[in-house]
């Protein structure tokens, strides 16, 4: 089979140091990977990174992403079989543009693809498509979740069986433009001496297509149970939401964006308050950081990327390297490079 990308882009690599795991699919450029378990396989829902010519700025317009691929395997260290498009912008009766972080959920013999998109109005929404496979296609519905915003959603399902949806990122995101669930078009991005934007969370409805609640705040608290504030770049919210479970605990991590760290905070229950940990996982080569957390085969895995092949910062490529907690359930900090 020929390759899909470039040469150029095959063969360049730009990491300044020696990475601690490689790329896991080269023939198309992938990012933001949320993975899960499903029959039996890991399977991947990364956005679908591609060259379209749009100039890099700070509102993320470069990230000009049209489709999803899904993606699979039974091994980390194996082989990685891409299952073709599952859903296309085309295919989405009221998006624009800017396909960003997706994420994908099961419920009673149907698959839930979840998705960020600028609607016809250029405003971040969040769709749901459905599909009878993990891998799709999915097909989305009309309309996009009514009352929902900004973008990466991440769905998390609870012991008993109930589904939240955490969701936003600032700046690009547009989160900082939504208060108590109300729409601003002029509010600035978020300043030093700020109070930081929180992300959101929302108990999903018995179909899974909408939200059974207001949406409300994540309640993330620093060491001293405060709450943070803008000027805490190296700790405070700025995208990419992750919630997993482990030993008792609700773990809520989460992207810096503007200071590339990968940090966590933990709680007690799905809506919080999530108190500050540290960081999980330190700047990767590229500006975005976006991961996903998952238990498979007796192992906790941290999915990521980086942009080793490219250089690019927006033609990115999904990595996988195991995660380890401590004895008192905190999280091994990983770098992603070899020292
Ligand atoms: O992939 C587009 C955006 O970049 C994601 O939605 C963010 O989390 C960042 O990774």
């Amino acid at each position: 089979m020929s390759l899909l990308l470039p040469a150029a882009f095959a063969q360049k690599g730009t990491l300044k140091r020696e990475p601690v795991s490689q790329p896991l699919i080269k023939k198309q450029f992938t990012a933001d990977p949320s993975a899960h378990v499903f029959k039996g396989r890991i399977f991947l829902y990364p956005s679908h990174d591609i060259e379209s010519g749009v100039a890099e700025n700070d509102n993320g317009d470069h990230f000009n992403m049209k489709d999803y691929h899904v993606y699979s395997m039974t091994d980390v260290e194996g082989k990685v079989k891409n299952h073709g498009v599952a859903l296309s912008l085309d295919d989405i009766p009221w998006a624009g543009r800017q396909l960003w972080a997706p994420d994908a959920a099961y419920k009673n013999g149907t698959y839930y693809l979840y998705f960020p998109a600028k609607d016809k109005q250029d405003i971040f929404r969040i769709g749901v498509a459905t599909s009878k496979k993990p891998q799709g296609p999915f097909k989305a519905e009309a309309e996009p979740i009514p009352g929902s915003y900004s973008i990466d959603p991440c769905v998390f399902r609870d012991a008993n069986g109930d589904y939240y949806m955490y969701f936003g990122g600032i700046w690009g995101g547009q989160l900082q433009r939504w208060k108590n669930n109300q729409y601003n078009s002029t509010a600035p991005i978020p300043q030093p001496g700020d109070t930081a934007v929180l992300p959101r969370v929302a108990k999903l409805s018995a179909d899974m297509k909408s939200f059974a609640e207001p949406v409300r705040e994540v309640q993330l608290l620093d060491e001293n149970g405060k709450p943070f504030m803008e000027n805490d770049k190296e700790k405070r919210f700025f995208e990419a939401a992750w919630v997993h479970y482990y030993n008792g605990k609700y773990y809520f991590s989460y992207s810096t964006g503007d200071s590339h760290n990968i940090c966590y905070a933990i709680g007690d229950n799905p809506y919080g308050p999530f108190t500050y940990k540290g960081v999980l996982l330190e700047p990767v080569e590229g500006w975005t950081n976006h991961h996903s957390i998952v238990f498979y085969d007796g192992h906790w895995y941290l999915f990521y990327h980086d942009v080793q092949i490219s250089g690019k910062t927006f033609l990115r490529n999904v990595k996988v390297t195991e995660l380890f907690y401590n004895e008192d359930g905190t999280i091994r900090k990983q770098n992603a490079y070899k020292n």
